[in-house]
């Protein structure tokens, strides 16, 4: 595979959550792409995005004749393709338990979406904690404890992601993570008694694909004169 195997089309780094999951996903794994990234919150967003993306959306993959829209759908892709990777858990069960954190991930959690959207290099300590947001929160910080005890922790070669080595779920949730760091949110006042989800964010946070990610949102933002 070669990097014109594979296009990514994205958002800015700063506030494309979805374009995240993906891109961190592939960087992480060492997969060589081409970038495409078209500027958000602009009049003519929707028209950028449209001849690469019938969906409407970013992110989208381009590979082998066919454009992927779903961010979800192009993470399953890619696990599709490099199995050696091991973008999922081996053990059955463990394999199920990281589909189904993904796919409530993707499926839901509109209350803290929409209260608290993805601004990495903001800070805004108690902003948007309504009921609803702080209600997926908590059920988000169980999911990663649930994860790190009886899967992560248990893993041969835990490198301290949700079930051990980094995989789709963690590409999932890594937004999330950004989002409880710019918010204010405190896992400790979730539930994380022994400080298993804040390890975990940790971890995320110490990603190279996450630092990368976060440098490349910083020049951005300053190219737009937004910081
Ligand atoms: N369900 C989609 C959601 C994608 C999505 O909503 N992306 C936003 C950017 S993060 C977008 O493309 N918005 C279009 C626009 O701003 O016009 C996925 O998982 O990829």
């Amino acid at each position: 595979m070669t990097a014109f195997d594979f296009e990514l089309v994205i958002g800015d780094k700063n506030w494309s959550s979805w374009s995240l999951r993906p891109w961190l996903a592939m960087r992480q794994a060492g997969l060589p792409f081409y970038e495409r990234s078209i500027r958000l919150r602009q009049p003519d967003t929707k028209a950028q995005i449209l001849p690469h993306s019938p969906a409407g959306t970013v992110p989208a993959l381009k590979w082998n004749g066919l454009v992927i829209p779903e961010s979800l759908a192009i993470l399953e892709t890619i696990a599709d393709l490099f199995p050696m990777k091991k973008l999922w858990p081996e053990d059955a069960g463990a394999r199920a338990m990281a589909r189904a954190a993904a796919a409530e991930m993707h499926a839901g959690f509109t209350g803290l979406r929409r209260e608290m959207p993805m601004d990495i290099l903001n800070r805004y300590p108690g902003r948007g904690h309504t009921e609803e947001a702080l209600g997926d929160a908590r059920r988000i910080v169980t999911i990663w404890r649930e994860a790190r005890l009886r899967f992560g922790q248990l893993s041969d070669g835990d490198e301290g992601f949700l079930f051990g080595r980094f995989g789709v779920a963690d590409a999932m949730y890594a937004p999330v993570v950004t989002r409880f760091v710019t918010y204010g949110v405190d896992p400790a006042d979730l539930g994380d008694e022994d400080g298993a989800a804040r390890a975990y964010m940790d971890a995320v946070l110490r990603l190279p694909a996450m630092q990368e990610w976060t440098a490349e949102a910083q020049d951005e933002m300053k190219e737009r004169g937004l910081l």
